[in-house]
């Protein structure tokens, strides 16, 4: 089944085939099909939130990665309309756009990437701005103890203490493999928390903000560990990333 003959007939918008061409989902016919009515990146966020093990196994993925979403759709910002908001307990609470962030010095990280379902995707190049620096420019508070994150999806959250905030090799990365994050990888910024599994890297980033606790996010609510270190967390043995 030709799936750009079906979105002409569903009057599905133009930019689900650009959706479609960007996850290489063409050729997945009978499995694709029921899902076009309903929308691809709905059913995509149906699988991954309520099986995340599972039958997103099936579908073909670029370069080892699966590609997740919980929201159902997320709008689509670039250089024009992004915005990182940093707010809570800092003295300097503000916004960052894209060509900000890109002015500030960049740290690049080559490190496996290990998802808790399983997967691992050996050697992925991340870049982007170092967390503790955009804190130190934030100026945070002495009664700071965790960061909340936030996304642009509408729905995704996560969280780390302060002390793990701190580390060098966690980025508010721009770009993954050596190219602008895309937009199904959660770009144009998404976090990067190279030691522990690929849940705590939020795609979409929209907010960070400094709180005085831990509030655990959107899949640690659900049950995972939110001290998520690779290899030691959720009853996991992986070798670790960082
Ligand atoms: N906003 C948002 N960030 C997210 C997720 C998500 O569903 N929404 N899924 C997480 C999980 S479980 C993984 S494994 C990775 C997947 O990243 P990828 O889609 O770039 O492969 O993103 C993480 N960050
Ligand atoms: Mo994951």
């Amino acid at each position: 089944m030709n799936p750009e003959r079906s979105e002409e007939r569903d009057g599905t918008p133009v930019g689900r085939r650009v959706f479609l061409g960007t996850l290489g989902l063409g050729a997945l016919g009978v499995v694709a099909a029921p899902a076009l009515q309903s929308g691809l990146e709905g059913f995509l966020g149906a699988v991954a939130g309520k099986d995340p093990t599972g039958l997103t196994g099936l579908l073909p993925n670029g370069g080892g990665f699966r590609y997740y979403s919980v929201a159902a759709s997320v709008p689509r910002k670039d250089a024009t309309d992004y915005r990182l908001t940093i707010d809570g307990l800092v003295d300097r609470p503000g916004t960052h756009t894209l060509a900000e962030l890109r002015a500030l010095p960049q740290t690049r990280l080559v490190k496996d990437v290990q998802c808790v379902t399983g997967w691992r995707v050996p050697g992925t190049p991340f870049e982007g701005v170092r967390l503790s620096h955009l804190l130190d420019m934030a100026g945070v508070r002495s009664t700071a103890k965790a960061i909340r994150f936030t996304c642009f999806d509408g729905t995704y959250t996560e969280s780390l203490t302060l002390a793990q905030a701190r580390r060098p090799d966690i980025l508010v990365a721009l770009r993954m493999q050596d190219k602008d994050i895309s937009h199904d990888h959660g770009g144009p910024v998404r976090l990067y928390v190279a030691p522990m599994y690929f849940y705590k890297s939020a795609k979409w980033l929209s907010g960070i903000t400094v709180t005085d606790r831990v509030e655990p996010g959107y899949w640690e609510r659900l049950g995972y560990d939110v001290d998520a270190w690779v290899g030691r967390s959720n009853g996991r043995t992986d070798e670790p990333t960082s």
